[in-house]
């Protein structure tokens, strides 16, 4: 088995949650924070057979757009001014960050 921990954008959280379903994969969804943007998102675990991995996958793929974001400049008061940026800046976010981990014991008590 495998779990496959995908950090996804609000967005698109709930059409992701209802199609895992829909296709049969069970799953958690844990509310979650971008170190980056300081904003939140949402971090699914799927764990899954081997051979379920690459449908699931697709599914995240499928479901996960990417979005410009605008980055406000943080006040250099406290910080370190020598990073500071004086205007928005625009990162691409998404589709989705994953991860696909092996799982060594998979237990249901
Ligand atoms: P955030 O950390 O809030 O990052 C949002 C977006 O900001 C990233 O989109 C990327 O385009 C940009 N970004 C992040 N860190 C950066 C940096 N050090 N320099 C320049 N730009 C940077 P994504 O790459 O699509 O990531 C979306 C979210 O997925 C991230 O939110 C984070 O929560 C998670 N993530 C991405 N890569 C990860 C990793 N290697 N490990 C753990 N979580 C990760
Ligand atoms: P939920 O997804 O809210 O599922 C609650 C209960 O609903 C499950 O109990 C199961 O009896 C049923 N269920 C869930 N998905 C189903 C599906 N696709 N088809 C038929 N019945 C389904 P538990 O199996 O005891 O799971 C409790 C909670 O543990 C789940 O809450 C989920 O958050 C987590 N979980 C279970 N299996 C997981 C997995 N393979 N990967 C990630 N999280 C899992």
């Amino acid at each position: 088995m495998k779990l496959i921990i995908a950090v996804v954008q609000d967005q698109d959280s709930n059409r992701l949650s209802k199609a895992l379903v829909d296709h049969n994969f069970r799953a958690t969804k844990l509310a979650s924070t971008g170190g980056f943007l300081k904003s939140g998102n949402t971090t699914f675990m799927i764990g899954t057979e081997d051979i379920r991995v690459d449908r699931a996958l697709q599914i995240i793929k499928d479901n996960c757009k990417s979005r410009d974001q605008l980055v406000a400049p943080v006040s250099p008061m406290g910080g370190n001014a020598d990073s500071y940026v004086p205007y928005p800046v625009e990162v691409e976010v998404g589709g989705a960050t994953v991860f696909v981990l092996p799982i060594e014991q998979y237990m249901h008590f």
